[in-house]
């Protein structure tokens, strides 16, 4: 089920309501890829997105210990979707486990297989 989390992620880390952007099919809006398109060439390149999720995790980790905990992903994230991303199983999700799950994310998203998502 590791694949499911993408809208959801994506939806929450840009900051707009899980649950709406479920409802459109988690799909990127335009105000959404201009959050993430950091050059602003209408496209969003792998290393925008990983600077972008990059520093989605900082903000999320609101204790600042390196891992987020259920409860600092409780609004984006249900337990099983942690648990689906937790690879270790130890309950919080480290930096590495949450860029594995986001990187997947945007290759699966990238369906053209060109490294841009537009
Ligand atoms: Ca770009
Ligand atoms: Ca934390
Ligand atoms: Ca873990």
């Amino acid at each position: 089920m590791k694949h499911m989390l993408c809208g959801a992620t994506l939806a929450l880390l840009i900051g707009v309501n899980a649950a709406a952007a479920q409802q459109q099919g988690a799909s990127l809006s335009e105000g959404h890829l201009d959050q993430v398109d950091g050059n602003k060439d209408g496209t969003v390149s792998q290393a925008e997105y990983q600077t972008f999720m990059t520093s989605a995790f900082s903000r999320l980790d609101a204790n600042g210990d390196g891992v987020l905990a259920q409860s600092e992903v409780s609004t984006i994230l249900s337990p099983d979707q942690l648990a689906a991303t937790d690879a270790n199983g130890d309950g919080n999700l480290s930096r590495r486990e949450f860029m594995d799950q986001v990187m997947k994310d945007f290759q699966a998203a990238d369906r053209s297989g060109d490294g841009q998502l537009k």
